[in-house]
């Protein structure tokens, strides 16, 4: 039997193969923030209903190239001793994919570095490329009762790929640094940029550590594909999306038990040594521009300078870590650092205290709480982080309640830790003041700040972060499956066309835009192709069958685009009628002495929101937006139904929101009562009633409930069925027909 497992999918597996003395290959563990915090859910899984045994498959790069001869045997220690899979792949593309795409685009324009970016094509084909690749790999493992989870900004082609070849499959996707504001993803080569919205689209939920992130994805999706979201859910394609924030924590007790466990002991008594009583202040981050190396270095300097009482009594403790060696940029700013401590310690050092004590390397994980755990303030003052897990491993590791963190506000973790100092790391003189601030603070200050801080992140842990996540892939499966029970599908349609086979007096009520042809563009483009009218006509042949089209649209259009066809009417949602055989009449009596101001209110916002357009029809109007920049006229169409409300107040006008158009027309008249006109005309006993918009609401309720009703799209109806399209409804007509040959 298949359990239900989760499939991690991320740029780097969790260990990296080595070569022994022996010329053997070696599985050695390396470790950074996703692994450490997946590991701890992961391990929280074994105690969990979730999974039995070891379900989960850890699937992503080894961190070298493996030959043909060694892939089998690494595959093996892979799975045994990691539950991984490794994606194998030539060091050369994995380079041009990782340095090129990755580190030279897609990070510098997220941390908003945008005179850093490089825009190259053969780069960004080495990312399709590697995201393709791992696409085969997964497929090689992937079951369709498995959630797999993408992580960060390497794979986000990934969701979709996977998507065409798995349909059903629950997909999560989280970025784990920031997205940026729509005009700088927009910078983005526009293919480059809608290839890469629709690949993290693929997915069904797509996590950010901030709402800020979320909403800046929500913008570019909506500028760049049009798509409009409720509360970051999204129809597309039919399929429920939904983009929401999950702020990463961390393994709150792994800090926090770790700092009187003897390994750390020993590192601080070795420490404090070195340190021979001067307050300390510690900085831990990979070597990267976007952490502020260097304006922390000048805030420190500019902190000495204005405060001479401090010589001679505090050090910082500087711990960079190599990251993405080779890479000139990231050599670059090494030199800086290395030359600004040397400036720094030459200026102010003295035969018994220097000011920084730099280290160039990893640190152990002891070493490290050892640490965080002996310094009296955390200077943490990134110019952009997607979070920064080191803040939040720096609270939890004050397990003695003293203790301050100097924080970046551009940090995602600041939004959590608003506790700490938050600086703007661009301003050195606000980083100097808070560093005096942080060292005179009193120590009550410091218990308050911090108890707040670690409650916040005992409760919110990475356990929590990961769980989240998982429980919200779960919601849009089961939003999924309640859907696809109304899924007009092979077994209901097949009752239908039995039923429709059995009726004496059959009635087909069809919507015309978004029903029998794509929602266009231009309203005046939606023109029914021959295919469509040659299958109304052959409906129109069957002698049980009425047909009634029954539409927004204004008479003159319906007679010119259909009307050669012998079948009824129903314009302007139900003010005219026009019956087999007879002329248009009107069904109800409308007034529109409301429709000269209402008009010259709408023309004027015609001129406003360039790209919108009127639509006159003889008892309505209807202001048109699907053309124009939608979050203007998002905005504006709040403010105008406003307004129209102000002016049709006293009159029998009503103003009617449906799919990007806002229509006034006359109270009282909608499609359900029309469909109830004809209705009261023959006793049918079948009645199929298809329709897409929110004006087709109307008659799906007025319908009984023994009616076949059935939307068209994935969205909540009152309609008895759905179906994805227009397509689809002409599948379904033609199988009707099909059914009543012999009846013509
Ligand atoms: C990315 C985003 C986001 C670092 N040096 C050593 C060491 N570490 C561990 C830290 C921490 C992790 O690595 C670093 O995480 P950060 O969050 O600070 O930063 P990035 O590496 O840039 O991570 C970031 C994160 O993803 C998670 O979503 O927060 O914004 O850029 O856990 O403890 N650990 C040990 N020795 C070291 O020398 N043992």
């Amino acid at each position: 039997m298949n359990h239900k497992r989760l499939i991690i999918a991320s740029n780097r597996l969790p260990f990296t193969v080595e070569e022994d003395d022996k010329g053997d290959l070696k599985l050695k563990a390396s470790a950074g923030g996703l692994v450490t915090g997946l590991s701890a859910y992961l391990d929280s899984l074994q105690h969990s209903s979730f999974t039995e045994g070891n379900e989960y498959v850890w699937l992503g790069w080894p961190g070298a190239s493996i030959s043909d001869e060694h892939k089998e045997h690494i595959k093996q220690i892979a799975e045994s001793q990691f539950n991984a899979y490794p994606v194998f792949m030539e060091e050369e593309t994995m380079d041009a994919f990782y340095h090129g795409f990755c580190n030279k685009t897609i990070w510098p324009l997220f941390h908003y570095f945008p005179t850093y970016v490089v825009y190259e094509k053969e780069s960004w084909e080495s990312y399709k490329e590697v995201n393709e690749h791992f696409c085969e790999t997964i497929m090689e493992i992937l079951r369709p009762d498995d959630i797999l989870w993408i992580h960060d900004y390497h794979l986000m082609l990934l969701p979709r790929l996977i998507r065409q070849r798995m349909p059903e499959v629950s997909i999560g996707f989280f970025l784990h640094i920031p997205f940026p504001s729509y005009e700088l993803f927009r910078l983005l080569p526009k293919k480059w940029a809608v290839e890469i919205l629709q690949g993290l689209l693929g997915a069904d939920v797509i996590g950010f550590h901030t709402h800020d992130y979320t909403q800046y994805f929500l913008r570019s999706t909506l500028r760049l594909l049009g798509y409009e979201n409720n509360m970051g859910k999204m129809f597309i394609d039919h399929r429920l999306v939904k983009a929401d924030t999950f702020p990463m924590g961390i393994d709150f007790y792994r800090f926090n038990n770790a700092v009187s466990s003897t390994e750390t002991q020993m590192e601080r008594e070795k420490l404090q040594k070195i340190l021979s009583g001067f307050k300390t202040i510690v900085s831990v981050d990979r070597l990267d521009y976007s952490k502020g190396l260097l304006n922390r270095l000048e805030g420190y300097k500019l902190f000495l300078e204005n405060n001479p009482q401090w010589h001679g009594k505090v050090t910082l403790l500087l711990v960079v870590v190599p990251s993405r060696i080779g890479v000139d940029r990231y050599q670059a700013i090494k030199t800086k650092i290395d030359q600004m401590v040397g400036n720094i310690n030459g200026a102010y050092s003295t035969l018994n205290w220097v000011p920084i004590n730099y280290k160039y390397g990893q640190v152990p994980f002891h070493q490290l709480v050892a640490l965080y755990s002996v310094s009296d303030v955390a200077l943490i003052t990134p110019l952009r982080d997607g979070m920064n897990l080191v803040s939040k491993e720096y609270v939890a590791s004050r397990k003695d309640m003293t203790g301050v963190l100097i924080l970046s506000e551009l940090a995602g973790a600041s939004k959590e830790l608003g506790e700490a100092i938050l600086i703007n790391p661009n301003d050195r003189e606000e980083i100097a003041a808070s560093i005096k601030e942080a060292l005179e603070m009193p120590v009550e200050d410091q218990q308050n700040r911090l108890e707040r801080m670690q409650q916040r992140l005992k409760n919110y842990d990475v356990v929590k972060w990961a769980s989240e996540f998982i429980q919200e892939l779960d919601y849009i499966k089961d939003e999924r499956r309640k859907f696809q029970t109304k899924i007009l599908d092979k077994r209901a349609t097949a009752k239908m066309l039995d039923e429709f086979e059995k009726a004496k007096h059959c009635i087909f009520f069809l919507d015309y835009d978004g029903t029998l042809v794509p929602f266009s563009g231009d309203p005046k483009k939606a023109t029914p192709p021959r295919e469509l009218l040659d299958l109304l006509h052959d409906l129109s042949k069957i002698n049980k069958v009425d047909i009634v089209i029954i539409s927004g649209r204004e008479r003159s259009i319906l007679q010119q685009w259909l009307g050669d066809l012998n079948i009824n009417f129903v314009a302007e949602h139900g003010v005219w009628i026009k019956e087999k055989g007879k002329d248009w009449r009107l069904l109800r009596h409308a007034s529109s002495e409301w429709k000269k101001d209402v008009l010259s209110l709408l023309k004027h916002y015609v001129d406003k929101v360039p790209g919108s357009f009127l639509e006159e029809k003889e008892y309505s109007v209807s202001w048109h937006f699907r053309k124009a920049d939608p979050e203007q006229a998002a905005d504006v169409a709040r403010e105008l139904t406003d307004l129209l409300l102000q002016y049709t107040a006293n009159t029998d006008a009503q103003i009617i929101q449906g799919r990007k158009v806002i229509e006034i027309r006359n109270a009282g008249i909608d499609k359900g009562k029309a469909a109830l006109y004809f209705l009261s005309k023959k006793n049918y006993d079948f009645v199929l009633a298809i329709g897409d918009d929110r004006t087709d609401e109307d008659f799906f309720r007025s319908l009984s409930a023994q009616a076949w009703t059935v939307k068209v799209g994935m969205t909540h109806s009152n309609a008895r069925s759905n179906v994805m399209s227009y397509k689809d409804v002409r599948n379904l007509l033609n199988m009707l027909k099909d059914r009543a040959r012999g009846e013509v």
